[in-house]
């Protein structure tokens, strides 16, 4: 396909831009399903090289009446998409289903047809280097592999919650499960992550991956890995924010979380850093890191929210002086993003910083999107598509704040790179789209032979770090770094913490 566009289709609304790769023609044509011209637009002559191509980007956002469409340049023609009022809805609940598919410790129930499983990981855990047990069932698991971790568990419970802020009303259609529950379940998990001190353990795995087995296969000895404060961090950010979702419905359950907050802030307060790195004999994933500063300030901005006492606030005040507000950070590693997204809520001046932070990094962003709409082009990471999310968010974020079309517009470019609008011309969403990612690195779908829907593929990774990246992407630009392979795990594994920005930023994008 050389003409891409969202292959979910647009609301009348939104601001649409197709990218035409090559020289296919001077004019666009905007069909409706009748084959008839409705738009002609001028493709502009001077194209712009990005990874190995040259591409001209079209808007044709005049087009505002619902139908089905197809653009045609040339001999060329894009996919069909629609116009209509909600064209996400279908793929929203799949994106949200995907962390009940994820369900560990718990029947996944024959809804789910042939990735319908009784209860897995339901042994007691043994506490590495020690034969103390611990009963640690329940939580999603990670990804493709069966692992349970503590920090992507926080950004993935954070990134649905924001959601779920941003606009409840998204999630009246539950299919499989609903949101507040479906979170409830990671984190009546990570509850049962804490030591008894306050300190949490920062994951639970088996020595090592397993093949490509159903979950409820893997029966090797499950091992809780040494704490860190890291996750110690993230666990007391995480609980005091879920802690306020659920006041409400279930305010003893709301004090537990905020109870759980407060004894790991307090284990923390005295603690040195401790920095995660597989012990000895483990080799699943490591979600290690270089600083717990950005931990320890997000925790200390949620606490402050939640439990209003000065020394939190304090805490981050001082904290964010010295925070690097350059971006606004919403990665697995880095999440001092959440203590801006967050910190807007706080009264007076610290409020005030954050709305700041978010608008100046927003603007950042601006300046460097390129052609097919997303902020980075030299090199993509392992999960580009969920930083692209990430930087969705605070897109979104910035608009809400000021009002400004521009963030809104360049917030919607994300959402539709992931739907279409990229180099491989994949929608990045398994099952849906006309081009659909359908060869996930997830153990349920390989081992079915049936790909689970509503999986937001890691996407285009640059670093070749992998066998098949290796054998079919060397030498392929940053864009095109991407294989649609279950072998390829650093291209194309699926993740909660991928998912969940995609959530949050779609149930953002349709707000009426
Ligand atoms: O399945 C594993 C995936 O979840 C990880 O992201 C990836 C990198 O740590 O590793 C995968 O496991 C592979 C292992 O590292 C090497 N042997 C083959 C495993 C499955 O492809
Ligand atoms: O998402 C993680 C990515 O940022 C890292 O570069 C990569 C290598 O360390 O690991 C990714 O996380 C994997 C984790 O270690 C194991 N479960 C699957 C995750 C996604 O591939
Ligand atoms: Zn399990």
């Amino acid at each position: 396909m050389n003409i891409q566009i969202n292959q979910l289709g647009y609301t009348p609304a939104m601001t649409k831009t197709a990218v035409l790769r090559g020289k296919l023609g001077n004019e666009l044509l905007v069909l409706n399903a009748a084959g008839e011209a409705v738009l002609t637009l001028p493709v502009k002559a001077d194209r712009v090289n990005i990874w190995e191509d040259e591409v001209a980007v079209v808007d044709f956002s005049a087009l505002k009446a619902e139908g089905v469409y197809t653009l045609r340049c040339g001999e060329e023609s894009s996919y069909p998409f629609p116009v209509t009022q909600k064209p996400y809805a279908a793929c929203l609940n799949a994106l949200v289903d995907m962390f009940y598919y994820q369900r560990c410790g718990g029947e996944v129930d024959a809804r789910a047809g042939v990735h319908a499983h009784p209860a897995c990981h339901t042994g007691l855990a043994r506490v590495y280097g020690s034969d103390e047990t611990m009963e640690v069932s329940g939580g999603w698991h990670d990804a493709g592999d069966y692992g349970r971790y503590i920090v992507p568990a926080a950004k993935a419970v954070a990134d649905l919650l924001l959601g779920w802020q941003w606009n409840p009303a998204a999630f009246v259609h539950p299919n499989l499960t609903e949101l507040l529950p479906e979170v409830r379940w990671e984190l009546e998990w990570m509850l049962k992550m804490q030591r008894a001190d306050g300190a949490v353990y920062h994951k639970v795995s088996c020595a090592t991956f397993c093949g490509m087995i159903m979950p409820e296969e893997e029966q090797e000895e499950l091992i809780v890995s040494p704490i860190s404060t890291t996750a110690t961090g993230d666990f007391a950010a995480s609980m005091a924010m879920a802690s306020r979702f659920y006041q409400e419905t279930d305010p003893v359950f709301a004090q537990r979380m905020k109870d759980a907050a407060v004894r790991a802030w307090d284990w923390l307060a005295e603690a040195e850093p401790i920095m995660f790195r597989n012990p000895e004999g483990i080799r699943t994933g490591g979600y290690g890191d270089r600083s717990d500063a950005d931990e320890r300030l997000w925790a200390a901005v949620e606490l402050a929210i939640t439990c209003g006492d000065e020394k939190y606030h304090t805490y981050a005040a001082k904290a964010i002086a010295e925070e690097n507000r350059t971006l606004v950070s919403l990665g697995w590693g880095n999440v001092s993003g959440y203590a801006a997204l967050e910190g807007m809520q706080l009264a007076g001046e610290l409020g005030d910083i954050c709305r700041q932070w978010v608008v100046d990094a927003a603007q950042q962003l601006l300046e460097k999107i390129n052609a097919y709409g997303i902020c980075m082009t030299d090199r993509l990471p392992w999960g580009s598509n969920m930083n692209i999310s990430n930087d969705g968010m605070v897109l979104y974020q910035a608009w809400k704040l000021t009002g400004e079309e521009k963030f809104r517009i360049a917030a919607e470019k994300q959402l539709h790179y992931l739907l279409g609008v990229n180099p491989v011309g994949y929608c990045y969403v398994s099952c849906y789209g006309s081009q659909p990612m359908l060869r996930p690195h997830h153990r349920p779908s390989v081992a079915t032979g049936v790909c689970v829907p509503g999986l937001l593929s890691g996407g285009a990774a640059s670093g070749m770090m992998d066998a098949v990246a290796r054998e079919k992407l060397q030498g392929a630009p940053a864009g095109k770094s991407f294989v649609d392979d279950h072998e390829s795990y650093s291209t194309n594994e699926i993740c909660v913490y991928w998912n969940s920005p995609m959530v949050a930023l779609l149930a953002g994008l349709v707000e009426d």
